[in-house]
C-alpha cells in the first residue's frame, strides 16, 4: 500500500502546511466537547503518528461511524478511509495500485473508482471528528507520508440505520463548485454536512488564508504552490473532507477561528488533468468572531481571584506541577520560538497549536489530578492538581 501512500500524499502537497504558520490566530479555550461525538454512534479512533496509522477498534457496525482522528504526526494529516471498487477485492485492488506508474504529480485513476467515504484533515496536536457512512467490507486507512495504513472491517449492521447528524451548513460538492457555502459563517464548533453530488471525487479543504487577499490571488499562489518557498500566500491551517467518492455524504466537525479561508477541491480532473480548484471549486469563507462558540465566563471577581499561570519556555512547563482550588483558571503562555500544546493526557482539554507569544486559558471545576503533555514534543509533562 506504500504507493498509494506516497500518491495521495501528493494530493495533501498543495495544501500542506507548516506547523509554525498559524497566521497569528490566537489561541481559545479549547472546547472538549465535540458535537458529533455526542451523538452514540459508532465510534472509530484512529492515532496518527509520524510512523503509522493506528486504530483502537479493528470492527465496527457498517453505517454511520464516528471517525475521532488524533494528529500526533507532527504535521498536517488525514484520515483517508478508502475500499476497493464494488466487485472487486483487496487483492485486484491492491494489483491496481500496483500497476499505477507512479508519477508524483499525476492523480491516480484508481481514485476515480475506489469507494472513499472521507475522513477529516486534522492539523498537528489536534483531534478531527466527521461522520462518515461505511459499507460491509474491509477497509484501508491511510494518508500523506511513510506511514503503515490501518485496516478494519465494517460489519453487517446490527441495528437499525442511525439518524443522520444536524448539520449546521449544508454544503454540496460537484463539477465544480461547492454549494451552500456562504460567504460569511461564524467561527467555533459548527457541523458540515457535505454530499458529493458531482460524478467525479471531490474534497473540501479549508484553508486559513492572510485577511483581505482576493481569491485571484490565492488561486494564482495555488499555481506555484507545487514550488517550494513559491508561495505568494502563506497559508495557515488546514483543516476539511478528504477525498469522498460520488454519492457520499459526510459530516465535519469544523472549529475555525474567526479569520478568512479558501475553501477548495484539489482533485485533478481526468479529462483536463486540472485540479477543481482551477475549474472553479474554490470560495472564501470569513469566519466571524461575533458568533463564536459559547465560552462559559467565569464571573469577573471570581475569576479575578482564581487565576494561575504556567509558562512554556525551554521545551518545559514551569512550575511543572501547579497547586490550585476548584474553580480557578489557568493561563498557560508559550515564551518558545517552538510552537507547542497543552494536551492532557485524558483529553478532557486541550489547547491548539500555541506559537510564541500565545496563550491557552482552561478554568478547571472538579478536583482531580490532570497531567498534560505538549502533543508536538510528548517529553514535555505537567500536571494541574485542583483540590
Ligand atoms: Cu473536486
Amino acid at each position: 500500500m506504500r504507493r498509494v501512500v506516497r500518491i495521495l500524499g501528493v494530493l495533501l502537497l498543495l495544501v500542506a502546511s507548516s506547523a509554525s504558520s498559524s497566521l497569528g490566530q490566537e489561541a481559545t479555550p479549547a472546547s472538549t466537547d465535540s458535537i458529533l461525538a455526542t451523538l452514540g454512534y459508532p465510534q472509530l479512533d484512529i492515532t496518527i503518528t509520524s510512523e503509522a496509522y493506528q486504530v483502537v477498534q479493528t470492527d465496527v457496525p457498517a453505517g454511520l461511524v464516528l471517525l475521532a482522528v488524533t494528529n500526533q504526526s507532527g504535521v498536517e494529516a488525514a484520515a483517508t478511509i478508502l475500499a476497493p471498487p464494488e466487485g472487486m477485492d483487496q487483492a485486484g485492488f491492491q494489483a491496481t495500485v500496483e500497476a499505477t506508474p507512479q508519477t508524483a504529480d499525476e492523480f491516480p485513476a484508481f481514485l476515480y473508482q475506489a469507494r472513499l467515504p472521507g475522513g477529516p484533515v486534522v492539523p498537528p496536536g489536534q483531534v478531527g471528528y466527521a461522520v462518515v457512512e461505511v459499507a460491509a467490507g474491509e477497509w484501508t486507512i491511510l494518508g500523506e507520508g511513510d506511514q503503515t495504513p490501518a485496516f478494519f472491517t465494517a460489519t453487517e449492521p446490527s441495528g437499525a440505520p442511525s439518524e443522520e447528524p444536524d448539520a449546521d451548513l449544508t454544503i454540496e460538492m460537484r463539477e465544480f463548485a461547492f454549494t451552500g457555502l456562504p460567504e460569511a459563517i461564524p467561527s467555533g464548533r459548527q457541523v458540515w454536512q457535505i454530499a458529493n453530488t458531482g460524478e467525479q471525487p471531490h474534497m473540501l479543504m479549508a484553508t486559513a488564508v492572510p485577511d483581505g487577499v482576493s481569491l485571484d490571488q490565492i488561486l494564482a499562489s495555488i499555481d506555484t504552490a507545487a514550488t517550494p518557498g513559491a508561495r505568494a500566500i502563506e497559508f495557515g491551517e488546514t483543516v476539511g473532507l478528504e477525498i469522498a467518492s460520488p454519492g457520499q455524504t459526510a459530516w465535519l466537525e469544523v472549529n475555525l477561528q474567526p479569520g478568512t479561508y479558501v475553501v477548495a477541491c484539489y482533485v485533478a480532473d481526468p479529462e483536463s488533468g486540472m485540479l477543481h480548484v482551477a475549474m472553479g471549486m474554490a470560495a472564501l469563507v470569513v469566519a466571524g468572531d461575533d458568533a463564536g462558540p459559547a465560552t462559559p465566563v467565569a464571573p469577573a471577581a471570581t475569576a479575578e481571584a482564581m487565576a494561575a499561570t504556567v509558562d512554556i519556555a525551554d521545551f518545559m512547563f514551569t512550575p511543572g506541577e501547579l497547586e490550585i482550588e476548584v474553580g480557578t483558571s489557568v493561563t498557560w503562555t508559550n515564551q518558545d520560538q517552538s510552537d507547542h500544546t497543552v494536551t492532557a493526557e485524558d483529553d478532557t482539554f486541550n489547547s491548539r497549536i500555541l506559537n510564541q507569544g500565545d496563550s491557552f486559558d482552561q478554568r478547571f471545576d472538579d478536583a482531580g489530578s490532570y497531567p498534560y503533555i505538549c502533543a508536538l514534543h510528548p517529553f514535555m509533562k505537567g500536571s494541574i492538581v485542583v483540590s
